[in-house]
């Protein structure tokens, strides 16, 4: 690994910063088309470009295309890190990654380690060589390896940190330690101050709600804290955000591929709503039916009607991904992002935040 902490200045010009894009290269590309991205533009990749979705390496050798496009830095991911075992020979490593490749080979979304394999038309047998594997990856993949080995754990300029997972409170940014800097699992959880701002990503900012699923950036000025996961891939009604810089200002943007819809009704906004998130999803199941089932919420009690797919059992214990039940207010004219279609209405975005409309819905051309 090289340098682990490293300066830039932002001196000037737009920096956008982005997360966790997990392989998701369409959201990638989508993402800077709708912000036009520009040659005096300052890109940081906040880490987590691989793994997970369905492209990891093409959306790695994108990144190196970006170098000419733009003035492009990087912080390295957990899930980018992991692949500079192969320039080492530790045994725990070697271990984990033999499991992690042949429990995936043979999954949709392969990772980057066995997308090259099939480019390198390199067969893993259950006993294969692991020296050689890493061997054969860095020659034919040098210039991946490359940029994986150039990117540090932690950028600080003038007024901003820039990190993938974060940085504990209190610790100064040079002393971070890069374990933590690329994975501080619920960094904004205890809502952490900094005297500079300090830019994460890693944990999906969705999982900071309590009765709501918003995918939308938290910026936190009494903190000085942005999260700027959206979730892209990881959630169903994920999304890739951009947090923007410039001339003192800090916004937001960000890119789903959910078709755009305009309602037609109004809807009141619901009562009252909940969020059964992940690692709080246990649930039981009340009634059963084809496309919904009601279950009550194994902590709390709640009880909610869930898209019966949602649903799924692990260690014998009935888990639920990501629901809501939240009706937000909408007008007619509102424009939403249609995640799915039901018999009882659309589950839909409004304004990043998910939940359900009842209304009738026309396409956007
Ligand atoms: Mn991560």
């Amino acid at each position: 690994m090289g340098q682990l902490y490293r300066r830039l200045s932002l001196d000037g010009g737009r920096t956008i910063v982005i997360s966790d894009v997990h392989g998701n290269l369409a959201c990638l590309r989508g993402l800077l088309d709708k912000l036009a991205l520009a040659p005096s533009d300052r890109l940081i990749l906040l880490g987590d470009l691989v793994e997970r979705g369905p492209e990891s390496l093409a959306t790695l050798r994108y990144a190196l295309s970006l170098r000419s496009r733009c003035r492009l830095w990087g912080v390295l991911g957990n899930w980018d890190l992991w692949h500079l075992w192969a320039d080492g020979t530790d045994p725990k490593w070697d271990e984990w990654v033999r499991g992690y490749l042949l429990r995936r080979k043979n999954t949709p979304c392969r990772g980057l380690v066995l997308e090259m394999c099939r480019e390198a038309g390199i067969e893993l047998a259950p006993d294969f060589s692991m020296p050689a594997l890493k061997a054969a990856l860095r020659e034919r993949f040098a210039p991946e390896f490359d940029y994986l080995r150039s990117l540090p754990c932690l950028l600080e300029s003038e007024d901003f940190v820039f990190v993938h997972g974060g940085l504990p409170e209190g610790t100064p940014p040079e002393k971070a330690d890069p374990w933590q800097c690329v994975k501080l699992d619920g960094f904004y959880a205890s809502r952490p101050h900094f005297p500079k701002w300090v830019v994460a990503g890693h944990t999906p900012v969705c999982l900071y709600g309590s009765d709501t699923i918003s995918a939308v950036p938290i910026v936190d000025k009494e903190c000085r804290v942005a999260s700027i996961d959206g979730g892209c891939v990881l959630k169903d009604d994920g999304q890739l955000n951009a947090l923007i810089l410039e001339n003192g200002a800090i916004r937001w943007d960000w890119y789903d591929p959910f078709p755009l819809v305009r309602a037609l009704d109004r809807q009141a906004p619901g009562a009252r709503s909940y969020y059964i998130r992940w690692g709080d999803n246990r649930v039981e199941l009340l009634a059963r039916g084809e496309e919904f089932c009601r279950v009550r919420h194994r902590r709390t009690g709640y009880e909610m009607d869930v898209p019966t797919d949602f649903l799924f059992y692990r260690d014998g214990a009935l888990l639920t991904t990501d629901v809501t039940d939240y009706r937000p207010a909408v007008e007619p004219g509102d424009v939403l992002s249609l995640v799915r279609a039901t018999s009882r209405g659309a589950w839909i975005k409004k304004n990043g935040v998910s939940g359900w409309y009842e209304g009738a819905l026309e396409p956007l051309p």
